[in-house]
């Protein structure tokens, strides 16, 4: 491996290639994370609005008329509008949030040094992944605005009505902008698999045997691969619904269909198509919001308890093996879709077989802190954090497994409740707990702990406020996707819960103030960050901070050890670094 596979590189000198166009690893780590950032407050502010409609049905908002025109016509909400904002919001949180931020982000960032690499191993396609990426959210965002009414099909798309543009407002220009933007989307992200996928296996710098790569690593290989296998189908589905609606082919449309009366001329193909296709990816897809976090939970718990992870290998097989189980259970999206009850059981069986390496992990996240010298800063709050919603989300996974169970909780927010603290909340925690682990190295300076804590505990406190009820409406029968429930008497009873979730919504939101306070004013004023604050053990805490081009000196670092080698008997410090 490693010295010849390295190029060097001058560093660039315009403005242009340095921060714009930039090849350079780190610098596009920084614009993915500000892209996810800017989608993840975008996403949120969707969120409210949704909340606002559900809590308070009737209500006019004169205010919001004068900023959407169309979507509060009489200062009321459109169900069109309510729609939109539902797909809008669920599509830019899994992907251009979830899917950007841990591994295009952090992973770009951080992969390379931890490995002991120069840079990714195609520097070029990367720059190219993130403008492609780019180019995806602006189409994504167009679609909001344009003629005939923004998407409303929901982030899952089905077919029929979202292959027959004349089937209704949302259908027509701002459905094919939102397939264009997934389908570039796919595209950006089937190139940084590539790019992570050989980066790992022909970069390692010499000692740095794939067993002796950070955990974080696993995650962001482990990612990679499974973006490999699943985002190449969803672009087949995406340019075959496109194809539905443009080019008079009949995929997912059942033959004989009228819409208003009128005979649909393309049509010999499957609505349930779709579905396997979409979630062959979907499944996959969860995995990939959530394996970075995972790796970097394991990094960061290892490195505030001062102890090695515990089960190291276990913990790398669980992560694989999780992702390979993915790849075998999307029909538990399906129950509900006439399949044969045979076919069910085989899916409900694997989804509960998950149960086990998810179950290894959490076992050795808690091994991992048992007995340790735990330091509660505020990035091992939020791994903690992490552990907590997995195991929150991951109990009612198991009762949406079982057949029997999700034929009546489908469709409803039980639904919303599990999918939110699993794969939303508890991956939002992976990327604060990063956040805050990485910033020094990043950016050379510390954020400010005191806020951090306030800025954890109030959004620990109100993710939970906030979807445990949905649970409870979910058990009630509550549908999801309704934007007007109020013509169902025995919903009536759950009025006060709504608004409830609202108030606890804007009270989260409102303390992701502190966040954005904390990180820009430690962006400029924060405490200079020495070369390693945390006194960590992996490759990125022993170059220098702030990181210099190519991210070590004349000479790459060779490592002689694992990673987490904390509370070392004997060893002068505390630890021992991979490359002492
Ligand atoms: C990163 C975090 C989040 C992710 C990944 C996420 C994702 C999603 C997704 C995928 C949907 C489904 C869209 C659809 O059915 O087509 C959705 C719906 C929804 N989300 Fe989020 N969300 C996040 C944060 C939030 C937050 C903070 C709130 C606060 C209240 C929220 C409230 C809702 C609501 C009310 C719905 C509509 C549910 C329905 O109609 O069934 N989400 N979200
Ligand atoms: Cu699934």
């Amino acid at each position: 491996m490693a010295e010849q596979t390295q190029t060097s590189h001058a560093a660039p000198k315009s403005f242009i290639r340095k921060y714009i166009f930039s090849t350079d690893h780190k610098v596009i780590g920084i614009q993915y994370f500000f892209l996810a950032l800017i989608a993840a407050l975008t996403g949120m502010v969707m969120s409210l609005l949704i909340r606002l409609r559900l809590a308070w049905p009737a209500n006019r908002w004169p205010m919001l008329e004068a900023i959407f025109p169309e979507g509060f016509k009489d200062g009321l909400m459109q169900p069109e509008f309510y729609l939109a904002m539902v797909t809008m919001h669920g599509t830019i949180m899994v992907f251009m949030v979830l899917t950007t931020a841990p591994q295009s982000g952090f992973g770009n960032y951080f992969l390379p040094i931890q490995i002991g690499a120069r840079d990714m191993a195609f520097p070029v396609l990367n720059m190219l992944s993130f403008w492609i990426t780019f180019l995806s959210f602006v189409v994504l965002i167009a679609a909001l605005f344009v003629v005939g009414g923004a998407p409303l099909g929901g982030w899952t798309f089905y077919p029929t009505l979202s292959a027959i543009p004349s089937t209704g407002p949302g259908q027509a220009l701002g459905a094919d902008l939102w397939i264009v933007s997934i389908a570039l989307f796919c595209v950006a992200s089937l190139l940084t698999a590539l790019n992570f996928i050989t980066t790992v296996l022909n970069m390692r710098t010499s000692g740095m045997t794939l067993m002796r790569m950070p955990l974080s690593c696993w995650g962001w290989f482990t990612t990679a691969v499974i973006a490999l296998l699943a985002f190449p189908v969803l672009l087949a589905a995406g340019i075959l619904l496109l194809l539905d609606r443009n080019a008079g082919t009949g995929f997912f449309i059942p033959s004989g269909l009228s819409v208003s009366g009128n005979l649909v001329p393309n049509g010999g193909g499957s609505t349930l198509l779709w579905q396997h296709l979409f979630w062959f990816f979907g499944h996959p897809e969860v995995y990939i919001a959530i394996l970075p976090g995972m790796g970097a939970t394991s990094h960061i718990l290892a490195t505030f308890a001062r102890k090695p992870v515990f089960g190291h290998k276990a913990m790398v097989v669980a992560m694989f093996a999780i992702g390979l189980l993915g790849f075998f259970v999307w029909g538990h999206h399906m129950f509900i879709s006439g399949m044969n009850p045979s076919v069910a059981i085989a899916f409900s069986v694997l989804t509960l077989v998950i149960g086990v390496p998810s179950a290894i992990k959490t076992f050795n996240w808690l091994g991992t802190l048992w007995g340790g010298r735990i330091r509660f800063t505020t990035p091992m709050l939020f791994a903690i954090g992490f552990v907590s919603l997995f195991v929150a989300g991951g109990v009612t996974g198991l009762v949406l497994g079982q057949t029997a169970l999700d034929v009546v909780f489908h469709d409803t927010y039980f639904v919303t409740g599990h999918f939110h603290l699993i794969m939303g909340v508890a991956a939002i925690f992976g990327i604060f707990a990063a956040t805050y682990y990485w910033f020094p190295k990043m950016f050379a300076r510390m954020m400010n702990e005191g806020l951090g804590k306030l800025h954890f505990w109030l959004t620990f406190v109100g993710v939970y406020a906030i979807f445990v009820p949905f649970h409870v409406l979910g058990i009630a029968g509550h549908p999801r996707r309704y934007a007007d429930s109020t013509g169902y008497e025995f919903l009536r009873a759950l009025d006060p819960l709504h608004v409830f979730i609202t108030i606890a919504a804007f009270a989260t939101a409102a303390a992701q103030l502190i966040f954005l306070a904390n990180f820009f004013w430690s962006l400029f004023k924060g405490k200079r960050a020495t070369d390693n604050p945390w006194e960590a053990t992996t490759l990125e805490w022993s170059t220098a901070t702030p990181v210099p081009h190519e991210n070590f000196g004349e000479q790459l670092p060779v490592v002689h050890r694992m990673p987490y080698e904390y509370s070392v008997p004997g060893a002068e410090r505390d630890f021992l670094m991979q490359n002492d």
